[in-house]
């Protein structure tokens, strides 16, 4: 569900600090990593597909071919409130994902078009958080 769905969000965004540096996000593209999910906010740049990466590289969410490790992420979604009525969406729906860009070997850049995607198909599913869900739990984490 998108209420799960934002304490994820809160708590996955908070790596961003850690990662703004090595990434070359500037705060200019994305002030605050919750604002992926607004609708304004078009997920497009090289830089933010590095951000993510690193940051799912902290914690552990990801196989040396830069892929999705789905059982870690599958009980990391699992950690949160509920989080078990969404673990197994959000691996099918990132994996869908993937399979569509598997081509692209630029690390950065297949990253950033495997998020586009999901962020979309969240949407589709119901399951995309509203900004102001995120931050509303963000103080949590
Ligand atoms: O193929 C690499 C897959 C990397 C997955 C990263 C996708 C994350 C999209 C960004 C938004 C995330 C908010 C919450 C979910 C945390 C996984």
């Amino acid at each position: 569900t998108a209420e799960v769905m934002s304490h994820v969000a809160a708590h996955f965004g908070k790596a961003l600090n850690e990662c703004r540096e090595e990434s070359g996000l500037s705060p200019n593209i994305l002030e605050e990593f919750h604002h992926f999910w607004s609708e304004d906010f078009e997920v497009v740049h090289r830089e933010l597909g590095c951000a993510l990466i690193c940051m799912s590289n902290k914690l552990t969410l990801l196989q040396d071919d830069v892929r999705m490790h789905h059982l870690n992420m599958h009980d990391y979604v699992k950690s949160f409130p509920k989080g078990d009525v969404l673990s197994a969406k959000l691996v099918e729906l990132i994996h869908n994902c993937e399979k569509q860009y598997n081509e692209i070997p630029d690390d950065c850049d297949r990253v950033v078009k495997v998020a586009a995607c999901f962020k979309d198909d969240a949407k589709k599913a119901g399951i995309a958080p509203e900004v102001a869900m995120i931050e509303a739990v963000l103080e949590q984490y």
